[in-house]
């Protein structure tokens, strides 16, 4: 469908952008938090930055926001660290961590800003690792529920936006780079025992929301790449659609149908593969309803039928150097490859700005719910150019042409009420620290030199607010 016009976004559009506790806000060991599993994960990535510093959100919270507001936000997303709010086993909760999170909420409203909080951002208390093993115990169902309660009856006379679990879908499936692997014997197996564990917290999420939070909404965040087939050759497509089934559709069928579809069950009867499901266990699921999806899209990935002949696991591109990445191939289930369609960043993330439209569409068709984008973004290698700035045209040109397919799916008849890409300072990379950079705005320090963390605002800062300033319609 081609249309005439401009996309036009409906008012009161949420406009904003998205972060994660232990990417942006630092002070890992300050007033009382305890250290997450993913900090040590990240210390592991080393000579990449750790997160004891982060961006110093912690301590530039009201700089911050007060540049969000000069943007023109609408909304915010961002998490809450677990282990913040509660330090440890004896489920005390953190008088200082209650506090930081009430005092920034209090300041994006007073700028205007609506929060959209995130319970769960790979950041695993330790203490929960320690006293259950983590995701591999039922134990942990009971504590989450309690950590979720806790944030909706602190926060929740004010916040009514809440997502659950972030990417549940890319932690089962890249279980190693975000530490939920750790400690078990036979991933291939045990995955899908703490993904129905990961199923069960997030439906107590869900329940809890609506229980305690007066209007409140709660969605999952998906990670969602669509998988296009390589070719029209059949094969292709069936692999495409495995792709697609054993990365995202497996949850998104979850959490909108509350049922595991006849797919995953199949599986799991071929593979022998029990997970663990117990009486009770699909009532609870059935319960939780979720009241819209929020989208993570930065990327699509191509899929096409494996080569039966050999075995290749995915390899993430970890240098920033074109050319790195590895494809799948998963003989009896799909094979991945580069689309010679589109551009791709230095992590060889393709640049599909249409991927948007498409994954709204393919998502409105198949479930039917309101959606926000949580998460969309343009990962560089930046540095302050001689005149003191960034001149960010690559991110410019990436977020115009993402933001233009989400006003062509909104054209197409698709329900979508925020858009929130990846992110507004600076952050860690999951996986690149300090080296892949997303912000709007600059944060000075690099991976090994903490400089002065000052705030620069970069190119894309100024082209965003004009965005926001017209809804949608200055490109
Ligand atoms: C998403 C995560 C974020 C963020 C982003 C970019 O999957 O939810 O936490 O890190 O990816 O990924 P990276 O930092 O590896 O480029």
């Amino acid at each position: 469908m081609k249309y005439s016009k401009n996309p036009v976004f409906p008012e009161g559009f949420l406009w904003g952008a998205s972060s994660a506790a232990w990417q942006v806000e630092g002070a890992a060991a300050e007033d009382g938090r305890t250290p997450a599993i993913i900090d040590l994960n990240s210390q592991t990535k080393k000579p990449y930055a750790d997160n004891s510093v982060a961006s110093d959100h912690y301590h530039h919270y009201k700089e911050d926001v007060a540049l969000m507001k000069e943007c023109g936000f609408t909304s915010y997303r961002f998490s809450i660290s677990w282990s913040r709010v509660i330090p440890a086993a004896d489920r005390e909760v953190n008088p200082m961590g209650i506090a930081f999170y009430n005092n920034l909420i209090n300041e994006l409203l007073e700028a205007g800003i609506t929060p959209i909080i995130t319970l769960y951002h790979y950041d695993m208390p330790c203490w929960v690792d320690e006293k259950y093993g983590g995701w591999h115990n039922r134990a942990i169902i009971d504590e989450f529920d309690y950590y979720c309660r806790v944030c909706f009856e602190n926060f929740g006379d004010r916040v009514k936006y809440w997502l659950s679990i972030n990417e549940q879908n890319m932690q089962i499936v890249y279980g190693d780079w975000l530490g939920v692997s750790k400690g078990c014997t036979d991933w291939f197996k045990e995955k899908w025992q703490i993904n129905h564990i990961m199923n069960l917290c997030h439906s107590k999420a869900v329940i809890a929301c609506h229980e305690l939070v007066e209007d409140g909404k709660i969605g999952p965040v998906p990670g969602y790449v669509p998988i296009y087939p390589y070719s029209c050759r059949p094969e292709d497509q069936i692999g495409a659609m495995n792709a697609e089934e054993l990365t995202q559709k497996i949850w998104d069928d979850l959490y909108v149908f509350r049922e595991y579809s006849s797919f995953v069950k199949n599986y799991w009867k071929v593979n022998d593969i029990d997970p663990d499901i117990r009486p009770g266990d699909m009532e609870l699921i059935a319960q939780a309803k979720i009241d819209f999806i929020a989208v993570n899209c930065y990327r699509s990935d191509v899929g096409m039928a494996p080569d039966d002949s050999y075995k290749q696991e995915i390899g993430l591109n970890k240098s920033g150097i074109k050319g790195e990445f590895v494809y799948p191939n998963l003989p009896g289930e799909y094979a991945l490859a580069r689309n010679p369609y589109v551009e791709v960043t230095d992590w060889d993330w393709h640049i599909d700005p249409v991927c948007m439209r498409y994954s709204l569409r393919y998502l409105w068709d198949h479930y039917h719910l309101p959606m926000v984008i949580t998460e969309a973004g343009y990962g560089a290698h930046e540095e302050l150019g001689e005149d003191g700035k960034i001149h960010d045209q690559a991110r410019i040109d990436y977020l115009r042409e993402y933001v233009y397919n989400v006003g062509l799916a909104i054209q197409d008849g698709v329900e979508v009420f925020g858009f929130n890409p990846w992110s507004f300072t600076d952050l860690l990379s999951t996986g690149n620290g300090m080296a892949k950079r997303y912000g709007l705005v600059f944060v000075n320090r690099t991976d090994d030199d903490l400089r002065d963390m000052k705030r620069i605002k970069k190119d894309s800062f100024d082209w965003y607010s004009a965005l926001i300033h017209s809804n949608g319609q200055e490109w």
